[in-house]
This record gives structure tokens, C-alpha cells and sequence, in this order.
């Protein structure tokens, strides 16, 4: 049985890596660029972008055994319908959800500042989810595009860890899928909640789940068969 060494122990792959999907969460400009989303909540954006070449590695594996992919995007219908008045004044921004900024609207679907950052983009076949809520099954058709490949397994990846990578993954683990996250893939804008975050998935005999680093990750994937 092919295994990503992990904790709290190791990480069980499906005898079909086929069932096993990259999920990329919001490596998008509105998080990682200056004058997005991000840096109107008053964050140092900058140090998100270590992570950019650790997901591109997994991307590119994941290509090239021809494993699927998701990405997903936060972002609200240029109506703002679907986004809560409570998620727009939260924090007091300077540049609100909606309102016009250096990469045009901000988390408004379809603007500049809305799109994946140009190191990752989607290839036109694969899978991107949008989401208005910081959870990817949260009013999304996230959960049918997992059930309709039988996909069981998820690799997660991207930003934030605290926020939008956790509330995903704890939705997955809920569902019944069975979770990994890498560990330096995912970045927070607070160094001490990504690795409360690290530490809360791997408690209680992985409740939520496992961590591993990207090398564990690689050379699990390289035992596995599709
Ligand atoms: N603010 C913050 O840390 N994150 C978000 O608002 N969304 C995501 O995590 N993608």
C-alpha cells in the first residue's frame, strides 16, 4: 500500500491515484499582490509568495501523471448578491469587497485582482471552483465535481492556512474525504496560525487530518500507481 510519510502518521494513498486530488486554494491576486483583498485587510501580502514554487512543483506532478486538479478562487457576482453584508464591513477596510482598486474591484469575480496568479494558471481543462465563502463546498458545485470522478483523497495547497485552507479542508474531512496538507505549500499572513493550524490538523491522532512537508509528499506520490 503506497504511503506519504506524514503526522501524526502515515498517509494511506488509494491503490488508484486517480482518486487523489490537488486541491490549490485562492492563489489568487487578491491575496498574494499588493492592492488586493489581502492588503485592504491591512496584511503584509509579501510573505505568501514563498510558496509559489512548492505548488507549481505538485502542479507539475500532478500534470504529468495526469491526476486531477482543483483550484478554487474566492469571489463575489459583481451584484455583491452573494456576499454577505457582515463578510463586506468586517475589519473596517480601506477598499471595501466591491470597491475599486488598483487591480480593479476587489474580490469581484472576473476583475484582475480576482485571477489566479499568472505562475499557477489553470489549464483549460482543468477543474475552478468559485466560491463566495471562505469554505470551497460552501454554495459551490465542489462536492459533485469530487463525487463524479471518485475522487476520495485530498492533497491541500495555497492561502490562507488559518482561514480558507482550514474551513475547507474541515469541510472535506466532514464529507468523508480523507485530507492531507502539505506543509510548505500553504502560507499564512501570521507565521504562529499556520503552525496552530499545523498543530490543530495533526492533534488527536489527526482529526482533521495529516501534514506532511512537499518532499514526503513527492516521493509518496512516485510509490503510487494510476
Ligand atoms: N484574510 C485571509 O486570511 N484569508 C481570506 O480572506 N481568504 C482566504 O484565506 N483565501
Amino acid at each position: 500500500m503506497p504511503v506519504i510519510s506524514a503526522q501524526p502518521y502515515d498517509y494511506p494513498l488509494p491503490a488508484n491515484l486517480l482518486q487523489v486530488a490537488l486541491m490549490i486554494i485562492d492563489m489568487q491576486r487578491d491575496f498574494l499582490e499588493p492592492g488586493g483583498f489581502g492588503a485592504a485587510l491591512g496584511n503584509d501580502v509579501s510573505r505568501l509568495q514563498a510558496i509559489v514554487p512548492a505548488v507549481q512543483q505538485l502542479q507539475a506532478v500532478f500534470r504529468a501523471k495526469g491526476l486531477p486538479i482543483i483550484q478554487t478562487q474566492e469571489g463575489h457576482q459583481r451584484d455583491l448578491s452573494d456576499c454577505p453584508v457582515s463578510k463586506r464591513s468586517r475589519g473596517q477596510p480601506q477598499l471595501k469587497i466591491g470597491d475599486s482598486g488598483p487591480m480593479g474591484r476587489i474580490l469581484v469575480l472576473g476583475e484582475l485582482g480576482n485571477g489566479i496568479i499568472p505562475a499557477l494558471e489553470p489549464k483549460p481543462d482543468e477543474i475552478v471552483i468559485s466560491k463566495p465563502g471562505k469554505g470551497a463546498f460552501y454554495r459551490t458545485a465542489l462536492e459533485a465535481a469530487l463525487r463524479s470522478r471518485q475522487i476520495t483523497h485530498l492533497i491541500f495547497t495555497g492561502v490562507t492556512t488559518e482561514v480558507c485552507v482550514q474551513t475547507t479542508m474541515r469541510e472535506a474531512n466532514d464529507r468523508g474525504y480523507e485530507c492531507l496538507l502539505v506543509e510548505d505549500a500553504t502560507e499564512s499572513y501570521f507565521p504562529d496560525f499556520k503552525q496552530a493550524t499545523l498543530d490543530m490538523i495533526r492533534a488527536q491522532g489527526g482529526i482533521v487530518g495529516w501534514t506532511a512537508t512537499l518532499e514526503a509528499t513527492l516521493t509518496g506520490l512516485q510509490t503510487g500507481s494510476r
